[in-house]
Formats: structure tokens, C-alpha cells, sequence
């Protein structure tokens, strides 16, 4: 019995539908002599087809059924019939998923946005029927085509997570707990090392509406590029990230030393990859709250040359400050698409309403009274006369 909770890699067979054959048939009526072919087209076979879903963030579900086998198509009958279409195999897919032809190695499409979705097994056409071969030579032809074959092949999907930070420590410094201070999301925090083992991801919404998403990845621990703990196959969750976040637990627990672990996690990265140890990075101070974590902040400064943000998500100080950061760095955009200086208003200048009724100089502030009106759509089955 398989039994896993979070899978990032599978390998799955798909096959498309098989088109349907041609059919050879001949008209026949009372009355009507020669009545000529009429053997219809076979029916197109279905695409296997990956959707991207925002709902599901596993790729667990083609785990337990890695079988993907779309409809075939049916075969084409007498009196012009058309065969059935095969009906396509439509399966979701997490954001993020990369999948790979398992044969040649090579990337056949990258989900990464709602929405998007992506034939990976094309159904076969459906076959000529023998109407179609009918000539001035040829009045009775016999010959129909088969149907399509279908495309057969194995991928290999794999799951990077979307976020546009990826947090990045030791076990036990606090990755989950400031995941959990930020966003709504409810990771599991506990004092013991490799709390987290499935990567998650959380918003952080600000006042204007813009949004960070942040990935909470397992802790990593020295020798983890060689495979050490639970290795480094949790970092390729952080491979989509704009900016990697250093949390460092300042107080040192375990007796850790916070500038030690610093380099050693920047060692790990660039063991790992060296475009990823070059992106833009934050480091972090935890764990503030803690009485000896001032003295080794001073501490790691100097030995590192660092200057992190300090913050407790215990007290939660120095959150704010954080956010700022990370919002320079990843530039999110606002959900405001229309503000008052658009329309040429400065809300200072807005005269005092008194709750009762609203005054007439007050409400040219109201900018969604100038908002273009949406187009008109005719209903033609209300019957709109035109
Ligand atoms: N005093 C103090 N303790 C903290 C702070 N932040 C986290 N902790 C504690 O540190 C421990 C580990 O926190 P987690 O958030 O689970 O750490 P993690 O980095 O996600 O750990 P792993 O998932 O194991 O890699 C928990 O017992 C937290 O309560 C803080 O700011 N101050
Ligand atoms: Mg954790």
C-alpha cells in the first residue's frame, strides 16, 4: 500500500484516445437505386490534458493512479454518421508543476499560471468514411481510413512551489512560526528539528491590498547538499523564489552559533546552486525576545558583516520592518487601479461629511461614478428587437 502525504515527483503513463475508423457503407432505400456511399467519419480521439488548479497542492492524486487514458474516438456509421468524439482526459494539476517526457528528458510545459492548460497526448484524427472517395470514375468507392493512432508516452511531473519568497534556515529557527505571524496560513511549529516536512506557502497582505505569497520550506542542516537530513530536495521549492529569506535563530538554541549557521546555510546554496545563492536575499534575526540574543546579534555582525532584521515572532517586533523589506524587493503590485490623482483629486481637499447625507462637492470623490461603463450585451433570447 502506497502511504504518503506530500508528493512533489511522480511518473505517469497518458495516452490519448485513438481515433475512430472510417465507415464504408451504401445508401440504401426503397425507391432509389445506386444509392451511392454514405459511410460517415470516425470520431476524433481525447486529449490528455493538464489544467492548472489553484485547489490542489500535491501531486498525490496521480500518485495513487498514474494512469492517464483519454477516450477513444468512435467509429464512423452508415448514412453520413459521424463517429462519437473520444471525450478528453482533463486532469488538475498543482501551480508550479514542470512536466518532463521521462524518455528524452526534456520539459514538454511548465504550469505556472490559473488557468493554463496543456495538451501532453494529442487523440488521434478520426478516419475518412467512404463518402469522401466518391469520383466521377469511383461511384461506389469501398475504401474508408482507420482512425489515428494515439500518442503514447511517459512524463515525469514535478512540483516546484509559486511564492515570491522562500524561507531558508535551520530546523528550529522559526521559518514556520514566521510564516504563521504573517499570513493566515497554519503550519505546524514545534520546538523539535524537521517540524515541517512538506513545503507550504502563505499571503502576506498588505494594507493596499498587495499581496506576497512565502514559502515555508523543511529546515536544512550541514551537509544536506550531500544529502544529509532531509536533504536538499525541499530546495528546489525555492528555486521560483525572487528573494530567499535567511531566518537565523539569534539565541542560539541548542547551542548554535547564529554566524556559524549563517555561512554555513550560504555554503549549502551555492553548493546546491549558484544562480540561487545569487538572488536577492533578506537575513533575519529570530527569536529577539530571547535575553542572549543582543549580545550575539552584535556578535554576528561582526563576524559576518551582516546586518540582519531583527525581529521576535514571539513579541512579533521588527515584523513590520521586515515587511517593508520584502516589499521593496518583490515590488508587488496593488489591487487599486484607479486612485484619485487619476481623476485629478487630492482627498484633502474632501469637505466633512456628516453621516446623514452626503454633500454634492463631497461625492465628485467618489471616483467609481466616473468609471467607464461596462459594453452592453444583447440578450437574443429575451427577444430584443432590433
Ligand atoms: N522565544 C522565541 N521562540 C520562538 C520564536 N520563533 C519561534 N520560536 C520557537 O522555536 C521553535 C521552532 O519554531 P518553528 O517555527 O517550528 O521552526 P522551524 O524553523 O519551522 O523548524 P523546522 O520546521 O523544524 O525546520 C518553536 O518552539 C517556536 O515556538 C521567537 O521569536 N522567540
Ligand atoms: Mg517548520
Amino acid at each position: 500500500m502506497k502511504a504518503k502525504s506530500f508528493i512533489d515527483q511522480v511518473v505517469v503513463q497518458v495516452r490519448s484516445g485513438r481515433g475512430g475508423d472510417g465507415a464504408t457503407s451504401f445508401r440504401r432505400e426503397a425507391l432509389v437505386m445506386f444509392g451511392g456511399p454514405d459511410g460517415g467519419d470516425g470520431g476524433r480521439g481525447g486529449d490528455v490534458v493538464f489544467k492548472a488548479s489553484e485547489h490542489i497542492n500535491s501531486l498525490l492524486s496521480l500518485y495513487y493512479d498514474p494512469k492517464c487514458y483519454a477516450q477513444d474516438g468512435g467509429p464512423g456509421q452508415g448514412q453520413k454518421m459521424y463517429g462519437r468524439r473520444g471525450r478528453d482526459l482533463v486532469i488538475p494539476v498543482p501551480l508550479g508543476t514542470e512536466v518532463y517526457d521521462e524518455d528524452t528528458g526534456l520539459l514538454v510545459a511548465d504550469i505556472t499560471s490559473p488557468g493554463q492548460s496543456a495538451i501532453v497526448a494529442k487523440g488521434g484524427a478520426g478516419g475518412f468514411g467512404n463518402v469522401h472517395f466518391k469520383s466521377s470514375v469511383n461511384q461506389a468507392p469501398t475504401e474508408h481510413t482507420p482512425g489515428g493512432e494515439p500518442e503514447e508516452r511517459r512524463l515525469r511531473l514535478e512540483l516546484k512551489t509559486i511564492a515570491d519568497a522562500g524561507l531558508l534556515g535551520f530546523p528550529n529557527a522559526g521559518k514556520s512560526s514566521l510564516l504563521s505571524v504573517l499570513s493566515s496560513a497554519t503550519p505546524k511549529i514545534a520546538s523539535y528539528p524537521f517540524t515541517t516536512i512538506n513545503p507550504m506557502v502563505g499571503t502576506i497582505v498588505y494594507p493596499d491590498y498587495a499581496r506576497i505569497a512565502m514559502a515555508d520550506v523543511p529546515g536544512i542542516i550541514e551537509g544536506a547538499a550531500r544529502g544529509v537530513g532531509l536533504g536538499l530536495a525541499f530546495l528546489k521549492h525555492l528555486e521560483r523564489s525572487k528573494v530567499l529569506v535567511y531566518v537565523i535563530d539569534m539565541a542560539g538554541t541548542d547551542s548554535r552559533e547564529p554566524w556559524t549557521d549563517y555561512e554555513v546555510l550560504k555554503k549549502e546554496i551555492s553548493d546546491y546552486s549558484i544562480e540561487l545563492a545569487s538572488r536577492p536575499a533578506l537575513v533575519v534575526a529570530n527569536k529577539m525576545d530571547a535575553e542572549v540574543s543582543r549580545e550575539n546579534l552584535a556578535r554576528f555582525v561582526k563576524e559576518t558583516g551582516v546586518r540582519p532584521i531583527a525581529i521576535s515572532c514571539e513579541t512579533r517586533e521588527g515584523l513590520d520592518a521586515f515587511k517593508d523589506e520584502l516589499r521593496k524587493i518583490v515590488d508587488p503590485k496593488t489591487r487599486f487601479h484607479h486612485t484619485h490623482a487619476e481623476h485629478g483629486l487630492d482627498l484633502k481637499d474632501m469637505p466633512d461629511t456628516t453621516g446623514d447625507e452626503i454633500p454634492a462637492e463631497a461625492m465628485k470623490f467618489a471616483t467609481f461614478l466616473k468609471l467607464g461603463k461596462p459594453k452592453k450585451k444583447s440578450h437574443p433570447s429575451r427577444g430584443n428587437i432590433h
